[in-house]
């Protein structure tokens, strides 16, 4: 089989997921309880037995770091390697990545170094399964120059997406960068009868959104990305130039995909993990995603009530506690008596002692987590958040954007989210 190496692009600055990328890098953002971003399309990458994978980054956390290379470790005498290419490591340019073509150009030298004959690119945060070897066979069956990953879409989703049209031979006739108008959408429309005839359910959904997954030659994406001008990115830049000279191709997927990247998409995807039939199976035995191993014990759940949640290692659930819709991560602790509701929490980095506690108790400040009696809703605890006794994290005020004294919460979308480390006080009402 020819080579194919894949690049995940990381993420640029990370801002519609503040606070959780206030200090850390998108890749890096912990999902799913106990996996982080990342894990995803590196684990979609093993399960396609593509071995050779780049990460790029604005910025090399050091915690992105460790986990990769402690996760992913392939045998000595394999050729496989996953790797983090940060902004500022490139001589090329002092600049961060402008762009998604801009990030894939800074690094062109370490493909060339590689020598695919293809090369994936994938993003960062996005929630799905995907076998790339049925894209690759697509890919390779037309001949194409790029091939790029397609969903339907219904019309209410289109403003978010590259839409694009195709012909009967999955060539791409037209290409055009989140429409904002009935007009510039309007060519697009594809029928129900045409997107069925491809055994896909249509289902009201009438157009085809690229998918943020491309193929390319290499050959092609050396072209591509250094014809003058230059690209800054794929979808606004790439491919409406290149869609008319080159064999730009598309491969219809119709799974589970969501995007994480925002503060509501992944607070609603979170939350959907945790429904009684969730749309993304961490279950399915032929794919398994890929983690950190922790050794963590098993989570211990006093007289508490649990309904469609999941709740990962190494918690502690307290004794009259209800626990609603939510999501449960690595080492939380939750006090007796707290009603937590369509929440995810994402947990701590180590356990606290009785000594801690009571180190606690003499510094004024709550323990890690959730204190006795708390009632929170519709909130993203960040990680090693101490929330008090009887605090009541429900947006009282009903605001869609905020943020509390001192960075001790942010309200996005009507969200709470409470950032990592931070503070808030017995009896505090947000
Ligand atoms: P967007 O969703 O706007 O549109 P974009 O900002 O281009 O996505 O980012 C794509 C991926 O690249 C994301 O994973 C992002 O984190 C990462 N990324 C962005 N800037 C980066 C940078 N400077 N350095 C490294 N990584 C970066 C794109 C397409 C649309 C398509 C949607 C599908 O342009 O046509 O429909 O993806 O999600
Ligand atoms: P984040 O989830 O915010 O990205 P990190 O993963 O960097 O944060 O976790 C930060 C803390 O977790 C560090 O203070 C570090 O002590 C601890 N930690 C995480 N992974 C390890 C590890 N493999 N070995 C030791 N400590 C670790």
């Amino acid at each position: 089989m020819r080579s194919v190496l894949a690049l995940i692009l990381g993420g640029g600055r990370g801002s519609r997921l503040f606070p959780l990328t206030k200090a850390r890098s998108k890749p890096a953002v912990p999902v799913a309880g106990k996996y982080r971003l990342i894990d995803i399309p590196i684990s979609n990458c093993i399960n396609s037995e593509l071995h050779s994978i780049y990460v790029l980054t604005q910025f090399l956390s050091a915690s992105l770091h460790r986990h990769i290379a402690n996760t992913y470790k392939f045998d000595m005498f394999s050729k496989g390697f996953v790797e983090v290419l940060a902004a500022q490591q490139t001589n090329e340019s002092a600049d961060w990545y402008q762009g998604t073509a801009d990030a894939v150009r800074q690094n062109l030298s370490y493909i060339q170094r590689e020598d695919p004959d293809d090369v994936l690119i994938l993003s960062g945060d996005q929630l799905y399964r995907m076998d790339f070897r049925h894209l690759i066979e697509t890919h390779r069956g037309h001949r194409a120059d790029v091939t790029i990953a397609a969903i339907p879409v219904g019309e209410r989703d289109t403003a978010g997406f590259g839409l694009l049209s195709m012909d009967a031979h999955s060539r791409v006739t037209g290409f055009v960068e989140k429409p904002k108008t009935e007009e510039e959408r309007k060519p697009y429309y594809t029928s129900a009868d045409w997107i069925e005839r491809r055994g896909i359910p249509c289902n009201g959904r009438h157009y085809l959104a690229n998918m943020g997954i491309y193929l390319f030659k290499t050959q092609v994406l050396y072209e591509v990305l250094t014809a003058k001008p230059l690209a800054t990115d794929f979808g606004k830049e790439v491919f409406p130039r290149n869609y008319k000279t080159k064999t730009v191709c598309a491969h219809l997927f119709d799974g589970y995909w969501e995007d994480l990247g925002t503060i509501r998409s992944y607070h609603e995807s979170s939350l959907a993990l945790a429904g009684p039939a969730p749309p993304f199976d961490f279950f399915a035995p032929d794919g398994v995603i890929y983690t950190r191993m922790r050794n963590l014990p098993a989570s211990r759940v006093n007289a508490a009530v649990l309904e469609h949640s999941v709740v990962s290692d190494g918690c502690v659930i307290g004794a009259d506690s209800r626990i609603e819709r939510s999501l449960i991560g690595v080492r939380s602790r939750i006090g007796n008596g707290c009603t937590v509701r369509d929440t995810v929490i994402i947990g701590s980095d180590r356990f606290e002692t009785d000594a801690d506690r009571a180190a606690n108790r003499k510094a004024g400040r709550p323990d890690l987590n959730i204190g006795d009696g708390a009632l929170v809703e519709r909130a993203i605890l960040d990680k090693d958040c101490r929330i008090g006794r009887g605090v009541k994290l429900i947006n009282r005020d009903n605001r869609q954007e905020g943020d509390g004294p001192n960075g001790a919460y942010h309200i996005r979308d009507g969200i709470i989210c409470v950032p990592r480390g931070a503070i808030i006080p017995d009896g505090t009402v947000v």
